[in-house]
């Protein structure tokens, strides 16, 4: 008997014990697993380790973040710097400028055709109403050709379709491609000025709001120039930040351009124009382009500045030309912006840039009417060969492609 119980409470004692072993076996590897991976997670993005043991969702995120993390960028830092510092030695061929706006006539005409195609679905849809032609205003308005260049297309539009009845496409293509290129007008003089004038190169000021793309428009210019065979030196006259007369030099540094520049933040940009047109007219070059700053709050202080330089610059050489930058995609507040530098200094020139990102081609009208100034270049990329002489014939095609 005594043998038996004996027996029975071994069984019984072998039964709990392994079921002990087997539950906190089963147990285990779930939560071992994921205590494997918490303490990597835990030095680095888990400030807090406390909650991590119970949420499910901690790991991935914990995983994620610290497998690579820490490592690749260390990796890729040094490479990075080493890869930028060599492009300088070899000298790149600008493409040439001729022709520039026929090439780059897909990245216009991606933003702008849906204007050219709207305007043409209306007109030729028959039986224009007074809806159809608020339809053809709006659609105008839209693309920023303004109140004034609206009202005239539309009026010119509606006694052409008054007098001749047609309603083809082609016929009806013919009048707006007449009519925009006479809102474009193409009598304006586009040519920047970039030939000696005497015994001095000629010298340009670049002007602009910030961001506006004033920088990348002078490199971009430069070798647009460099491609003509003129010498071309370039003034950092924004010398807000070191960095961007570094922007600018290594612009220049791609064609073999000089920069004449500050390494001090803050220095007197005026002083730095001074330099570069001394530099211009001792070395003889052709053209000087200079950069300026765009972080101009107010007017008193844009006239403070913008007069300063061109008052110096003006001790040695005359500004043959005042290039205005504006961002295509800012629409009526870019206006505004144009209106108070060109009351400032008087501009010469537009230069219309990001209208590879907008269908609102129609500004060109609207600043052009409202300055009374032509829009001598457009941007029409990041790339370093998309900057174009502003061509009308070639603008409107691609509106109407
Ligand atoms: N898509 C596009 N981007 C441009 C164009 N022109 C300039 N940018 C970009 O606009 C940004 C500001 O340019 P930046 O020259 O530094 O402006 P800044 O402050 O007036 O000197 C940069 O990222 C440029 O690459 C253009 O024509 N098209
Ligand atoms: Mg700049």
């Amino acid at each position: 008997m005594i043998d038996q119980l004996w027996e029975y409470l071994v069984v019984a004692g072998v039964l709990l014990v392994a079921i002990v072993v087997g539950l906190a076996a089963f147990l285990r590897p779930g939560r071992g697993g994921r205590t494997k991976d918490l303490p990597k997670p835990a030095p680095k993005p888990t400030p807090t380790p406390g909650p991590c043991p119970d949420t499910g969702d901690d790991h991935p995120t914990g995983g994620v973040d610290t497998l690579p993390a820490p490592t690749e960028p260390d990796v890729l830092e040094p490479d990075d710097v080493l890869l930028e510092e060599p492009p300088t030695p070899t000298l790149e061929r600008p493409d040439s400028a001729r022709g520039r706006l026929q090439r780059l006539r897909a990245r216009l005409a991606r933003s702008n055709t849906a204007l050219g195609k709207g305007l043409l679905a209306l007109l030729t849809r028959g039986g224009l109403d007074e809806a159809a032609w608020e339809e053809v205003e709006d659609t105008l308005l839209a693309a920023d050709l303004g109140v004034d260049a609206t009202t005239e297309l539309v009026d010119s539009l509606r006694s052409q379709v008054a007098v001749d009845g047609t309603r083809d496409d082609a016929t009806v293509r013919g009048w707006l491609r007449t009519d925009l290129l006479a809102l474009v007008d193409p009598g304006m003089d586009r040519a920047v000025a970039s030939h000696r004038v005497g015994d001095r190169p000629a010298i340009v000021l670049v002007v602009g709001v910030n961001g506006t793309g004033k920088t990348t428009t002078v490199g971009k210019l430069a070798r647009v120039l460099v491609a003509e065979d003129k010498d071309v030196i370039l003034g950092a006259a924004d010398t807000f930040r070191a960095a961007a007369a570094d922007q600018l030099e290594t612009w220049g540094a791609r064609v073999g351009v000089p920069t004449v520049r500050s390494h001090k933040d803050g220095a007197d940009p005026a002083a730095v124009a001074f330099d570069a047109v001394k530099a211009g007219i001792e070395l003889e070059a052709d053209v000087v382009l200079l950069d300026t700053a765009g972080r101009l709050h107010n007017k008193t202080n844009l006239m403070d500045e913008l007069g300063k330089i061109k008052r110096v610059v003006e001790k040695q050489a005359p500004i043959d030309e005042v290039l205005l930058v504006l961002d295509a995609t800012t629409g009526q507040n870019g206006l505004r912006q144009a209106e108070v530098f060109a009351s400032v200094v008087g501009i010469t020139g537009i230069v219309l840039t990001k209208l590879d990102g907008t269908a609102k081609g129609g500004i060109v009208v609207a600043v052009q009417r409202k300055l009374g100034v032509p829009v001598k270049l457009v941007g029409l990329g990041e790339g370093p060969d998309d900057l174009a002489p502003f061509d009308p014939e070639a603008f409107v095609d691609a509106i109407l492609a």
